[in-house]
């Protein structure tokens, strides 16, 4: 191939690069996680884990890893591994899962009528080998995506806190840290008493 040809083809790779959004470049974080919802923290019922894409393209989050494992290294091997070290869990995101452009999305352990039953929501029940649930004193929870075969993180969030019940943690800003902890505050939104059909959730 001639010189000119080479560089041709360089300069518009570079170009393509820079024009179209490409998931590297997006943004998701984990933006608010209740892990003491009132009366159900250690079965981890009603628990749920937001996630906020702060970049300007929606992004396919298919295919993508919820969990609760510090042990994630083969997660994308195939088949996916049976059981991790820990005993904690993990979620594979469903086909056809997107989040807007400067939108949500919350990945809920347990499925509520009127609550969970939108296309913003997503319960992480059945492909997993052990339910997550979200320790009450702080655990690890990883946002992974498969590349070649190797997890890449997309956000985690490491934390020891003591979770007061059913109010969640909040995150401040989606470009600081997740891992700092005073990028993080206790909602008020869930002061009110739960009940069994959580319809008194309250979300924003
Ligand atoms: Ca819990
Ligand atoms: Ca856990």
């Amino acid at each position: 191939m001639a010189k000119r040809s080479r560089r041709l083809i360089c300069g518009l790779l570079a170009l393509l690069w820079f024009l179209v959004p490409h998931s590297a470049d997006a943004r998701i974080v984990i933006n608010e996680v209740m892990g003491k919802p009132l009366h159900q923290s250690t079965a981890g019922r009603y628990e749920f884990i937001e996630l906020y894409n702060s970049g300007n393209a929606v992004v396919d989050i298919s295919g993508y890893i919820l969990t609760d494992s510090a042990d994630y290294a083969d997660m994308c091997s195939d088949p996916l591994p049976t059981s991790t070290a820990d005993h904690e869990g993990f979620f594979i995101i469903p086909s056809g899962t997107y989040i807007g452009a400067n939108d949500y999305l919350t990945l809920w352990h347990t499925a509520i009528p009127g609550v969970t039953d939108n296309n913003k929501s997503v319960v992480y029940s059945g492909a997993n080998v052990a339910s997550i649930v979200i320790n009450d004193h702080g655990d690890d929870l990883h946002i992974l995506r498969c590349q070649n075969g190797t997890p890449v993180v997309v956000d985690e969030f490491v934390f020891s806190f003591d979770f007061n019940p059913n109010i969640s943690l909040e995150r401040v800003s989606a470009d600081d840290s997740s891992n700092n902890m005073s990028n993080w505050y206790e909602s008020i939104k869930f002061t009110e008493e739960d009940t069994e059909g959580a319809t008194d959730y309250i979300r924003g």
